[in-house]
């Protein structure tokens, strides 16, 4: 069973990928569990604001060390080994390597940014690893942690069901081959002979050569990076 605690002051946002899907079934069969935390809990005024205006004066708000603080040591009462994570324009960028990397956490504390993010005291002393979707502005940390649940939770044996994790296209670190369903004709576009000729041998090596073709075409930064 994987663990997931998310510090957020959006927590509703989170039902998104806890009612549907992948993850739901998961979360049903108690392989993985998500917890979210309103950090306005935590706050210790009747406004219950978490934020403050930067020393040194500027723009936008910053997100105070306290009620993060304190929210972390009430999650660690029940998990004291969790690694905190801050999703941040700042961390390692997320790839499949490090969701299965992350997989192998037994408990994660996800720390989600708004405004112009956190006091830096807690990037210093508690948190563990900064990690990013990608180098682009967005709003709050929330859709970073939405990624790297799903990420890593279909990396959990039995989330998946019966099409497994390493089954993945992205396994081998290629992209997927090209698919195909019914009809076999539409508008003159014709499903590849290969794919109806029964020949299984034949469809694994056509399959393999269009993901070697496409990555070639549409990532070639993939195979100059591949991990795998
Ligand atoms: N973003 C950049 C440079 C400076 C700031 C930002 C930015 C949300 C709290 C952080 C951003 C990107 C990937 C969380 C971006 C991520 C965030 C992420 C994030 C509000 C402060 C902020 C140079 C990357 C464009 C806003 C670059 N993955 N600040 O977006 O939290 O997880």
């Amino acid at each position: 069973m994987m663990h997931f605690d998310v510090i957020t002051l959006f927590p509703e946002m989170f039902s998104a990928i806890q009612e549907e899907g992948v993850l739901a079934r998961g979360i049903k069969k108690s392989l993985l569990s998500i917890n979210t935390w309103q950090l306005r809990d935590f706050s210790d005024n009747k406004y219950r604001n978490i934020d403050d205006a930067p020393y040194g004066g500027g723009a936008g708000m910053v997100m105070q060390v306290k009620p993060i603080r304190d929210c972390i040591a009430k999650i660690k009462q029940t998990t004291p080994d969790a690694t905190v994570i801050y999703l941040s324009p700042q961390g390692e960028k997320l790839n499949h390597q490090l969701a299965v990397e992350l997989s192998r956490f037994e408990s994660l504390i996800l720390l989600c940014g708004r405004y112009e993010g956190v006091d830096e005291r807690v990037i210093e002393h508690d948190v563990d690893r900064e990690i990013s979707l990608g180098d682009y502005v967005i709003s709050g940390g929330e859709l970073g942690a939405m990624v790297l649940i799903d990420a890593v939770s279909r990396q959990i044996s039995g989330v998946l069901g019966n099409q497994d994790s390493l089954s993945d296209s992205f396994a081998n670190g290629l992209l997927d081959y090209p698919h195909y369903t019914r009809p076999k004709v539409i508008d003159g576009q014709r499903v590849p002979e290969v794919l109806l000729s029964g020949h299984q041998a034949k469809i694994d090596a056509w399959r393999a050569s269009q993901a070697q073709k496409n990555t070639h075409k549409k990532r070639p930064d993939l195979i100059q990076h591949n991990n795998y």
